[in-house]
């Protein structure tokens, strides 16, 4: 046995020791294997079949009431420095983590079975790619991460030949959430996740593994970790550009990653390739572009509001080998949520028939996991182990007022700091008050695994000598008149700003020059065929220097939160923009 297997076998050894399982399983990722689990989740009331008809190999999970989201209180970063997980971290000792989560997985695993999962993210055979091993007691964690990951078989060999690996250790204990932690050791590379079955707090590939503990390493080794979306936009000439995007939750990242173009632009034939919708590794090519790969196979999707006008492709894709969690069902068992705009719900997502006195039929953060093979829109080159050269990079967030349509950074440095600046109004579904701005700097407040600060300046370091870097944007869909009504019609037409942005590359679209960025001329933007007034346009792509002077204080006050680790150069860029709007 190679040594890396014995590690492997010796910590699987260890885990045993601690959580005492009646009978360990190494996953292998095989169909048989899969339906076995299946039969298992059906017979112990895991899952349910949804309608075979309509929705073949389609399954609900039901998860309990208290356990639906992810639980950033909950969720720390155990770095030997508390300074290294900074403020946008909650922070423990190793020490007492290891020996305060250790406690709840003493023998945590009597009388279940203990899955061994060993998954890739990333294409199997990429050099982008990292490997990781989930030890879990949920066969409802090994259904999803066998969406979500290459997992199984090929995924061990290349753990083998390959050495390290991220140790990641889940029980989902009594689902008490007084007993629920999820634990970050990004300097050994390990996670421990206990108390919770539910998506990010439980598959720990995506979130803990990809963003936060990768994060941490690409630091170190020199490449990016981002919580982005990657699309490729195809020209009727051929080529194909592909950017990559990072929103705060609700902004529709799913959506853009799986744009339908407006008729026109079909007829003209613009085509739009999904990479991946949530999470993006990117790393400097030989020839200076940034190359990404979407460590991901599957989509983890939010439910409620997708429908055959808001994401076609994602609908589409739902009607055979999905996994649903925390929908509704209508009266035949077919999947529902609000906003899916066909069908009606005859039992909630907690099983009770409906009733809207109970609130919403399906649970505001119910899910889909389904393969990205079975996405209309999934690239060919998503394969690529080189991964895909990165034209540009987008950030966004939701603002009813101040911040227009779409703008440019005028170079890297600019654009770092307009990442680093990203807001977003919260919506109902997060907790507390509708409409307040949180900073959420490149969407990555909840999944940066080390210091805001350090983490600022790990991207400003990527401009260097001989670099050919993606250009940066900021957009806004979200932009309402006085009346409180979208200025934007989003969704499909986005492509009209994604192809002025890809015009900026190839040097052939005009800007204005402002102090915050350089934004798009009304005539520099196709609106043909839009039902949008002139007066819209302007209102989209004005200035109120007035308050963006007290946005720009803002923002300084939330870059000097993060003291001695914001880099000078960010201040300095900061500083500047204020005086050219003080001006
Ligand atoms: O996903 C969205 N996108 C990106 C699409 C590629 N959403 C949904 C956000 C919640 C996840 C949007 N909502 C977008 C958007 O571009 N824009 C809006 C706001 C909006 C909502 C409804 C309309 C228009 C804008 N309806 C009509 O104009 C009829
Ligand atoms: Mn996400």
């Amino acid at each position: 046995m190679s040594s890396q297997l014995a590690a492997l076998n010796q910590w699987v050894e260890e885990v045993a020791r601690l959580t005492q399982p009646e009978k360990i399983h190494w996953c292998d990722g095989s169909d048989v294997e899969n339906q076995l689990l299946v039969d298992l989740m059906l017979s112990n009331g895991d899952l349910m079949r949804l309608n075979e008809e309509t929705h073949p190999n389609c399954y609900l999970h039901r998860s309990h009431p208290d356990d639906v989201a992810r639980v950033e209180h909950l969720t720390f970063v155990c770095t030997s420095e508390r300074e290294d997980a900074g403020p946008n971290n909650h922070w423990m000792a190793p020490a007492e983590a290891h020996a305060k989560i250790d406690a709840l997985f003493e023998g945590c695993m009597r009388g279940r079975t203990l899955y061994v999962v060993p998954y890739c993210m990333g294409p199997i055979h990429s050099p982008l790619s990292r490997c990781g091993v989930e030890i879990t007691d949920s066969p409802y964690v090994v259904a999803n991460m066998r969406v979500m990951t290459r997992m199984g078989a090929d995924a061990l060999a290349r753990i083998e030949r390959e050495g390290t690996f991220v140790k990641g250790l889940h029980s989902i204990g009594e689902l008490d959430p007084d007993r629920r932690f999820i634990m970050h050791f990004p300097e050994e590379l390990t996670i421990k996740s206990y108390g919770s079955g539910y998506g990010g707090n439980a598959l720990l590939g995506k979130k803990c593994h990809a963003l936060r503990i990768a994060s941490h390493q690409a630091r170190s080794e020199g490449w990016l970790a981002e919580h982005m979306l990657i699309v490729g936009i195809q020209n009727p000439e051929g080529e194909t550009h592909y950017i990559a995007a990072a929103f705060p939750s609700a902004c529709g990242k799913t959506n853009l990653a799986m744009l339908i173009p407006p008729e026109a632009y079909e007829q003209a034939g613009w085509k739009v390739w999904t990479v991946g919708d949530d999470i993006c590794w990117m790393q400097a090519g030989e020839d200076g572009r940034l190359w990404a790969i979407n460590p991901e196979a599957g989509f983890f999707g939010v439910a409620p509001g997708t429908s055959s006008k808001t994401n076609r492709n994602a609908l589409d894709m739902l009607d055979h080998d999905a996994i649903f969690t925390n929908v509704a069902v209508t009266a035949d068992n077919q999947p529902w949520w609000e906003g899916l705009m066909v069908g009606e719900p005859a039992i909630d997502w907690r099983g009770r028939p409906y009733d809207p006195a109970n609130g919403p039929a399906a649970h505001p953060n119910s899910r889909f996991t389904v393969s990205a093979r079975q996405c209309r829109s999934y690239s060919p080159h998503t394969e690529d182990p080189q991964g895909v050269p990165i034209s540009a990079i987008v950030f966004g967030g939701r603002r009813a007022s101040l911040v227009p349509l779409v703008f440019e950074a005028r170079d890297w440095n600019h654009g770092v700091l307009v990442g680093a600046a990203m807001g977003s109004e919260t919506t109902a579904a997060a907790t507390g008050k509708v409409g307040i701005i949180r900073r959420d700097p490149m969407a990555m407040k909840p999944f940066c695994g080390y210091n805001f600060g350090d983490y600022w300046a790990h991207w400003l370091s990527f401009n260097r000598e001989g670099a050919k870097l993606p250009r940066i944007f900021h957009v806004n869909w979200f932009r309402k008149d006085g009346d409180g009504k979208f200025l934007w019609p989003g969704f499909g037409d986005n492509l009209r700003v994604l192809e002025w942005m890809i015009n900026r590359v190839k040097g052939d679209a005009g800007a204005v020059d402002t102090p915050i960025g350089l934004l798009p001329h009304h005539r520099d933007l196709n609106i043909d065929g839009l039902s949008i007034g002139h007066a819209d346009v302007e209102q989209l792509l004005a200035i109120d220097e007035h308050a963006w002077h007290q946005e720009y204080r803002d923002i300084a006050d939330y870059l000097d939160g993060f003291g001695g680790r914001t880099p000078e150069l960010l201040r300095q860029e900061c500083a500047r923009i204020r005086g050219a709007l003080a001006s």
